[in-house]
């Protein structure tokens, strides 16, 4: 990855980074969100409005591992014994059913539960962190910004669910803790795409008052890499890659502990 830094167009001007120092950081694409019977659908929302999301954070994941750039998965959920779920997020919502209650896709939200862990899509393979988060934040009650620090990581690429929520919790904690951020577009989304729309809007305005956003082509253009379409706005027409590594046993990182 050695070379000039990478320049990618972006909102409100180009973002321009060291793949060597920035880590593509995903957030939260698990089927408790993603797929039926979760826990977003136990919120009330539409989970299908998050599905277009998927070829867009995979054709970057797939960037990522060609290029050999750090990417770290998390997944919010919370300790089977629910210690680390405080009784405000446990009832907020009046969900049909609440985190730690038994459905059709294991316990809501519960760690080692087939519906906490990450879209098949997306599974991490070795060599990526997965984080696991209580909070909607990723630094929040986690080892996040010591795994950073470690990996001399400064700047991150943003992706995942929802925009509003965990990714602008997210992106927000971090420019407190001085990262650079560049949130993708086409590679977030939410259950309101109102709110998506408006949450990117916050990112970039006032000159870049919590980072830069640009479409995964953008990304994929300013890395050098290809993209099968010249629709910046098409993310369903993104490269679409093999998933043969999606088999190898990820390599979880359990915070807290
Ligand atoms: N409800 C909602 O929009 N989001 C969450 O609860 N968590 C995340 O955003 N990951």
């Amino acid at each position: 990855m050695d070379g000039p830094p990478t320049s990618v167009d972006a909102r409100p001007y180009p973002y321009t980074f060291d793949p060597a120092t920035t880590a593509l950081l995903i957030i939260d694409m698990q089927r408790d969100f993603l797929e039926p019977e979760g826990f977003g659908e136990t919120l009330g929302n539409d989970v299908s409005l998050l599905a277009p999301v998927i070829p867009a954070v995979k054709s970057l994941l797939d960037a990522a591992r060609s290029i050999g750039m750090t990417v770290i998965h998390t997944r919010e959920g919370h300790r089977p014994d629910l210690t680390d779920l405080h009784e405000a997020k446990r009832v907020r919502g009046n969900p049909t059913l609440e985190i730690g209650d038994p459905g059709p896709k294991g316990r809501i939200l519960v760690r080692g539960e087939y519906g906490h862990d990450i879209i098949d899509e997306l599974a991490p393979i070795a060599g990526e962190a997965v984080l696991d988060k209580p909070g909607k934040g990723a630094f929040y009650a986690t080892d996040l910004g010591l795994m950073l620090a470690k990996g001399g990581i400064t700047s991150l690429i943003v992706t995942g669910v929802t925009t509003e929520v965990c990714v602008h919790t997210t992106v927000r904690e971090a420019n407190d803790r001085g990262f650079e951020c560049l949130v993708v577009e086409d590679g977030t989304g939410s259950y309101f795409p109102e709110f998506h729309a408006m949450a990117l809007k916050m990112i970039s305005a006032q000159g870049g008052i919590f980072g830069w956003t640009a479409t995964s082509a953008e990304i994929l253009s300013g890395l050098g890499l290809p993209t099968t379409t010249g629709d910046a706005f098409a993310p369903e027409a993104t490269t679409a890659t093999t998933d043969a590594d999606a088999s190898t046993p990820p390599t979880p990182i359990t915070t807290g502990a």
